[in-house]
């Protein structure tokens, strides 16, 4: 039954025949009143919940005025440098009643310290909370924190993975940034879900579902283990305030039963290794998000349709939150149109469909019981590999992790060129050009350079009016704690990371400040770059038909290298603070079976590295995989740091999420790149125009 051990048919007996599922549309632009606006907007037109998209400077801990953030600031998602800038964003939103999610995982400390602090001076201001004095400093007991209802991601775990939104080192990132966030929720928050273990990026990065089942469930025992060996708690302080975070693609009874053995998964394995005392320890509570990837740019009105789909799944699978994806968003950021479609995705099933009358449709049926049990499975087994190697950490620090993804990543890649699966419109039904020219969307424009300077405007006058001898004294005391080799995760403890960043918010440390501190004692992670080898020419040999393409692109490259007496060489990279990084790889591992040298650049580079890195390997073509609208500032920056340096031969091709819209100003006006390979573009084909163009040039 619903609500009972193991709780396959969902966490609660009368699921949303009792209260309906929260609609929570991730979103968040450029400064803070816009997304203020936009945010008591969609509250007024039935959103239940908010959630908030920071910019990637923010994600990444640095302030808007910071040099390697040029091209990021406000594009995807808000920006914030200080308490003031959360203030704005939730000027007018009481933030004792409504829930508020916010995706951050690198910044985390800062990030949440600011939104507590900013809840603190707004309820000051309403006269509620009595405990609160301006300078009083005492983080530990001021009343509005338990009010506060919400979600922090906090989960570092998979952004070593997959996100690769991180700042410090796992070792600090986990026994200090998670273990004192949850310490401190724990003694102060008791409403507020302190990590969102997140299996979406898995799935957004190429991990079947067994694999992002499996790794998932190994986070949350990992971050249990953290809680209880490293900070201290008991398993009953912190379990209850786990949530979860499902990707949901377009297999839709697979996704289903995915849900189903999630919570069979973790009941049975919270249980077993912990014994809780408290019922609630043993609940997955989980959020959802359909599938970014399963979005094409071709014909984007069927998005709205996979998109259904997808929610449906998710909620027949009985998840506690919701968010569906705006059509447009294989092509950039949403517009206020397509945002609002999206939203009414839900609000059609919630109040049109009766899809809340009952609590799991699916209990009994012989096909869904029997692929939950077959997930299970799966997942178990790879949550025994996980376990036998040491548990998560241990098994993301040997990159087994990440390998595995990408691999399944590339296999999936390979099944979509060479036909295998079908995407409606994309490699199968196509239109042909005039047609889809006809479907073309407008998408949302941000001008980044005009919010990059409202941020440095705002920054200075903050900096301006603070006392200066407070914030040294926060900063300090925040570094001093960093450097202490001790657990301070219990609530109270005087070096709790947590109480400290909101003794710096309130002085007005700014974000990148106080993540400046944390890094002087611990470091910025830097990642290492693996390419995966054979699996994308697998794929193919499995379909025969398709073979012949592939062979002849092989055919290409190897009379190029007889020609030239070298392979065409490519350096795959990314700029900015975009960590999205799938395109990436898969590309990567493509143009390598292929038979092209492949580099691939560390993450978060600057044009100017790019370009050196270009010229220290000699290569032929540069790669460029955008997936956070940085485009239109980072690419022109990259041609002329090879004009600069006298290296036009070079060529430049990219390719992402990048609008149409974008496609003269980059290959036309600036003349920053000589190819844009848009979503749905097959590896075969991109490798074929790549080559010709190197030919070209040379
Ligand atoms: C609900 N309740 C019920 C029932 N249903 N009680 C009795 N019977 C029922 N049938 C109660 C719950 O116990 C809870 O009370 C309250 O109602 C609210 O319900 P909930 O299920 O907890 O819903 P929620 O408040 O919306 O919380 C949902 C989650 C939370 C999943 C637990 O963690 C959440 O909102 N997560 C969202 C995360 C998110 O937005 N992530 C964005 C990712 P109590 O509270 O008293 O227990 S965007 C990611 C992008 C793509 C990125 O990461 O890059």
């Amino acid at each position: 039954m619903p609500g009972v051990k193991p709780y396959d048919r969902g966490p609660y007996a009368t699921m949303y025949t009792n209260r309906p599922w929260t609609i929570r549309q991730y979103a968040g632009f450029s400064t803070a009143e816009e997304s203020n606006k936009f945010y008591r907007a969609n509250v007024a037109a039935g959103q239940q919940g908010l959630s908030v998209a920071f910019d990637l400077p923010t994600h990444r801990g640095y302030d808007s005025d910071h040099e390697r953030v040029v091209g990021d600031v406000g594009m995807a998602g808000v920006s914030i440098d200080s308490v003031e800038d959360m203030k704005i964003l939730f000027d007018g939103i009481p933030l004792d009643q409504i829930s508020v999610s916010m995706t951050m995982n690198g910044a985390v400390l800062p990030t949440m310290a600011m939104y507590i602090q900013a809840a603190r001076e707004q309820q000051e201001v309403l006269g509620k909370d009595s405990n609160f004095r301006e300078g009083a400093g005492d983080a530990s007991k001021p009343s509005v924190m338990t009010s506060l209802r919400g979600t922090i991601q906090n989960d570092i775990l998979k952004e070593f993975m997959v996100r690769n939104t991180y700042i410090y080192p796992p070792k600090e990132s986990m026994d200090r940034v998670v273990a004192d966030i949850i310490g401190f929720c724990a003694s102060n928050m008791p409403k507020f879900n302190t990590v969102s273990i997140s299996g979406y990026h898995m799935q957004e990065a190429g991990a079947d579902a067994a694999l992002e089942l499996g790794f998932t469930i190994a986070d949350g025992l990992e971050y249990i283990r953290t809680a209880v060996k490293t900070a201290g708690l008991n398993v009953d302080d912190v379990a209850p305030r786990y949530s979860f975070f499902f990707g949901i693609g377009m297999n839709f009874y697979l996704e289903i039963a995915k849900l189903r053995a999630a919570r069979r998964l973790w009941s049975t394995l919270v249980e077993k290794h912990f014994q809780p005392k408290d019922s609630r320890s043993l609940l997955l509570r989980t959020h959802c998000q359909t599938s970014g990837y399963s979005l094409t740019e071709q014909q984007p009105i069927n998005n709205v349709i996979r998109t259904t789909i997808e929610a449906l799944a998710a909620v027949q699978g009985g998840t506690q939150s919701l968010h569906t994806n705006s059509y447009d968003e294989a092509i950039g950021l949403p517009t206020v149109q397509t945002a609002r479609v999206a939203r009414n995705t839900q609000l059609i099933l919630q109040e049109e469909a009766g899809v809340c009358d009952v609590a799991d449709p699916w209990g009994g049926s012989y096909m869904m019981e029997s692929l939950t049990d077959e997930l299970a499975d799966k997942a178990m087994d790879i949550i025994n590999e996980v376990e036998a190697a040491g548990g998560m950490t241990a098994y993301i620090n040997s990159g087994m992790a990440k390998l595995r993804i990408e691999e399944s990543a590339t296999k999936k890649q390979g099944r979509i060129d060479s036909g295998q699966d079908v995407i409606v419109g994309v490699n199968k039904y196509r239109l042909d050009a005039n047609d889809e020219e006809n479907e073309r969307q407008d998408v949302l424009q941000i001008d980044n350079s005009a919010v990059r300077q409202k941020q440095i405007d705002r920054l200075i006058t903050l900096k301006a009016s603070r006392n200066a001898d407070d914030v040294d004294a926060a900063l300090a005391a925040i570094e001093a704690s960093a450097r202490l080799d001790c657990s301070s995760s219990k609530g109270n403890d005087p070096n709790n990371l947590m109480a400290l960043c909101i003794e710096a918010a309130r002085v007005r440390c700014t974000l990148g400040e106080i993540s400046q501190a944390l890094e002087n004692a611990w470091g910025r992670h830097v990642p290492s770059a693996t390419i995966v080898q054979g699996a994308y020419g697998a794929s193919f040999s499995a379909k025969q038909e398709s073979e012949t393409e592939y062979d002849h692109v092989l055919s290409e490259v190897k009379a190029f290298e007889e020609r030239e007496g070298r392979r065409p060489r490519i350096l795959v990279a990314k700029m900015g603070q975009d960590g999205h990084d799938r395109g990436a790889k898969v590309i990567a591992s493509g143009f390598s079976d292929l038979g092209f040298d492949v580099d691939i650049g560390p993450l978060f580079q600057t044009p100017e590295e790019v370009a050196l890195q270009a010229l220290d390997s000699d290569v032929h073509v540069i790669g460029i995989s955008s997936q956070a609208a940085g485009h239109k500032t980072l690419l022109p920056a990259l041609k002329a740091e090879l004009d600069k340096r006298g290296a036009d031969n070079i060529v430049i091709v990219a390719g992402g999420v990048i609008p149409q819209q974008d496609y003269d100003f980059l290959l036309k006006e600036s003349k920053s790149c000589s190819a844009v390979f848009g979503p749905g573009t097959r590896i075969t084909d991109a490798a074929m125009e790549t080559l010709r163009l190197i030919e070209k040039k040379n």
